[in-house]
């Protein structure tokens, strides 16, 4: 008799789960299932769904090695529920289990779910991470302001990574003023490590093309790692051979050169395929060997225990209204052009045709191309914050949302970022090159082939004007903004507006 059911969803895929350690190999079972609400409840690209189908059926195939008796429901399976509770149910009533241990899911809607199945289900703490949910609210408890920086150092301080005793390494905590170069001209790294998908891989390949062939984003080819082995050889490949420069390349974006020296490990670190700790100390290592600078180190470090872990602290503590917040009352549709639409802005159609092929851009295409744009055009950020959660592999609500509700679009009122994310062309000139082949001029701030980010930029200044002048951070915008002529300004604004018109009406932009 089955004591305890213990479910492993897609991106709990860790030996060291919560669930997993608190369950007992003899008399408890595993559940996990490909589900039909998981695979849809955003039109995610086809390569996403893969890539965890991939990762979830390996991953059980190696709990069944280490002893664990698991019942694996497949997408195509006749008897399967088509979502996760409906298959606890189901392998409950089939096995005579009352109970679930389960690790707290990365999202309000499933952790209601779970807490509302007719079923006892005992929720764990994902202690993958490394600040608790209590930790994190102890952090932020009478904070006026939530900065990344200072609970960033408080990580620094509990993992001991660059420290020099209490002291952060080199007497920095923060080596950002060294990084931020613009693209170089030639990049040595040749990208993340490929690999070729094995017969099980390419199983769900077959299903995921048939199932899922119409979503937005190119299936195959498919080179992600799919399981722990393979992930660990990516993670070795990035840290040999493009730590030592992704500081200093770390915003800036290439139009023939999709991944500069960006790890592309989110996706595993995500589903557990990683672990925080041993990504960290590996880049650690690096710099203590001599292998890379500290600029890089310290910057690569402190996305993951910095950034990554504030946000997944700001998901929690807001709580399940986040996603749907809008402080700038945004409200127009998302443009055809993010869903691979024609656009003669070429950052937008190179930012969305990588999306498209490899379900992967970085950082900055995220947060300066595409996010950039649907703030200043003010678009529904419930629509953007939909977009980002489908098109990418590493998009799970509870690190997307804060990144694209707070940090892009400033939608949470500026609970994450202290001032708006917006910029001119001119940023995207100083860090791509993606302006030289443009069909739009960057130097053009008015008239036919001005660059519509130009326009926008003082369109969105102008419209939130209340909002935002008093902001010191953005004192100088509104200086330069007010030292305009009366007529250019109108100029700049009845043309953002005509763009904008045009936009709407689907017309090619
Ligand atoms: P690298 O640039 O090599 O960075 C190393 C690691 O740091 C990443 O793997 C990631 O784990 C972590 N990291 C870096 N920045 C962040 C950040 N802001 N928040 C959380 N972790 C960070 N990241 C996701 O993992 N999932 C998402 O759905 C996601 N959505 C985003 C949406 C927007 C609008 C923006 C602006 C950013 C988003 N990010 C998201 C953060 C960041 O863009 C990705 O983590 C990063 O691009 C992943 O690629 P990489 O592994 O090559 O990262
Ligand atoms: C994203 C995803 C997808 C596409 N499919 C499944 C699935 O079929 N089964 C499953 O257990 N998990 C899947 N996931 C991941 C979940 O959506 C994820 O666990 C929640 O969004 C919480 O982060
Ligand atoms: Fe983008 Fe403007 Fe540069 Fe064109 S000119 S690539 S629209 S920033």
């Amino acid at each position: 008799m089955v004591k305890r059911l213990i479910l492993v969803l897609g991106d709990q895929l860790s030996p060291e789960l919560s669930a997993l350690r608190k369950g007992d190999p003899g008399t408890d079972m595993v559940v996990m299932a490909e589900v039909a609400d998981e695979a849809g409840y955003v039109p995610h690209h086809p390569k996403k769904i893969a890539f965890i189908f991939a990762a979830m059926r390996k991953f059980a195939a190696q709990l069944r090695e280490d002893g664990w008796d698991v019942r694996y429901t497949q997408l195509d399976d006749s008897e399967n529920a088509g979502s996760i509770v409906g298959e606890l149910l189901r392998r409950a009533e089939e096995t005579g289990a009352d109970e679930v241990l389960a690790t707290e899911p990365g999202e309000w809607r499933l952790i209601e779910k779970l807490k509302h199945a007719p079923l006892k289900v005992t929720l764990l703490e994902d202690d993958r991470f490394l600040a608790s949910h209590k930790e994190f609210e102890d952090w932020a408890e009478g904070r006026k302001q939530l900065r990344m920086e200072y609970f960033y150092r408080e990580m620094r301080r509990k993992t001991g990574l660059l420290m020099d005793g209490d002291q952060p390494e080199g007497d920095k905590w923060n080596y950002d003023h060294d990084n931020r170069k613009p693209a170089p001209d030639d990049v040595t790294y040749p990208g993340p490590m490929q690999f070729t998908p094995d017969d099980n891989v390419e199983d769900v390949l077959d299903l995921v093309e048939t199932r899922f062939g119409d979503n937005f984003g190119t299936l195959r080819p498919f080179h992600f790692a799919t399981d722990r082995t393979q992930a660990r050889r990516a993670l070795t490949h990035f840290i040999t051979h493009a730590l030592p420069r992704f500081g200093d390349y770390q915003d800036a974006m290439l139009d023939q050169n999709r991944f500069l020296y960006h790890a592309v490990i989110s996706p595993y670190l995500n589903v557990g395929l990683l672990t925080v700790i041993e990504i960290c100390k590996a880049a650690e290592d690096a710099y203590r060997d001599g292998h890379a600078p500290l600029n890089a180190v310290e910057g690569f470090i402190r996305q993951i225990i910095g950034w990554r872990e504030y946000v997944r602290g700001i998901y929690f503590l807001e709580g399940p209204d986040y996603p749907a917040r809008n402080a700038l009352g945004h409200d127009r549709d998302l443009p055809a052009f993010y869903w691979g639409a024609e656009t003669k802005m070429r950052c937008i159609s190179k930012a969305v045709e990588q999306t498209q092929d490899q379900a992967y851009a970085h950082h900055i295409q995220r947060l300066m191309v595409t996010g950039n744009f649907a703030l200043l055009a003010g678009i529904d950020p419930y629509q953007v914050h939909e977009w980002y959660l489908s098109v990418y592999i590493d998009a799970y609500e509870w690190v997307e949302a804060p990144n694209t509700v707070g940090m892009s679009l400033f939608a949470d009122g500026g609970i994450i970022a202290s001032k708006p994310y917006v910029s001119s062309g001119a940023y995207i000139n100083r860090m791509s090159d993606y302006c030289k082949t443009c069909a739009y001029k960057v130097s053009a701030k008015t008239g036919e082939d001005a660059c519509p980010f130009n326009l926008l930029y003082w369109d969105f200044l102008n419209r939130h004007r209340d909002r935002f002048e008093g902001n010191p951070r953005m004192a100088n915008m509104y200086r330069t903004w007010d030292r305009m002529d009366e007529e250019r300004r109108e100029t700049v604004l009845n043309e953002a507006g005509a763009f904008l018109h045009k936009m709407d009406a689907g017309e090619l932009v």
